[in-house]
Order: structure tokens, then C-alpha cells, then sequence
């Protein structure tokens, strides 16, 4: 049986792998993609309160494994953003919005 010190270890390093998850998936937006080009899409986004950015159209970066010939424009999608190399956040993923 598990002593509460060993519960408590098992547990933080539960929550632990759930945070660096989730850190992996990048932070989710809902967003109107207006056009593509090879490597940045311009839209226009919800308020992002992890980044404390507002609503606003903008450009951004696609990461490079991102299929830009099948982001759909001028429907509601998904955005994921994650963190580049560069510490700049770009487009890792985009989904119809759900
Ligand atoms: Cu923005």
C-alpha cells in the first residue's frame, strides 16, 4: 500500500506529464483565415487570454509541417499556435472550428 508521501510524488508527476501535454498541444483560437501563402496566413482572431493578446487581424507564421493548400478561408476555424524555435508563436495546426 502507498504511503501518502508516495500518493503525493505519484500525483505531482501525473499532473506534471498533463501540463507538458498540454504544453504541447499549443493553445487553441478560434479564427477567420483570410488568405494563404506559402509559409503565413493572415486572420483574424479571438482574444487569446494565455497570451493576454486581443481580438485582431494579423499575419502569422505556419509551422512547416502544416499543409497550407488545405487551410480553409473565410470559415470559422481552429487555430493551434506553438512556440518556434524563434520563441514566436506560429500556426502548428488548423481545424474546422467545432
Ligand atoms: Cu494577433
Amino acid at each position: 500500500m502507498f504511503s501518502r508521501a508516495a500518493l503525493f510524488i505519484v500525483l505531482l508527476v501525473v499532473a506534471s506529464l498533463a501540463l507538458a501535454a498540454d504544453d504541447a498541444q499549443g493553445i487553441k483560437v478560434n479564427a477567420v483565415v483570410h488568405s494563404v501563402t506559402a509559409d503565413k496566413i493572415n486572420v483574424s482572431h479571438e482574444m487569446i487570454p494565455e497570451l493576454g493578446w486581443p481580438p485582431m487581424t494579423m499575419d502569422l507564421a505556419v509551422a512547416p509541417d502544416v499543409d497550407v493548400g488545405a487551410i480553409p478561408t473565410e470559415t470559422p476555424v481552429e487555430l493551434e499556435l506553438i512556440k518556434g524555435n524563434d520563441g514566436i508563436y506560429q500556426v502548428g495546426g488548423v481545424r474546422a472550428a467545432q
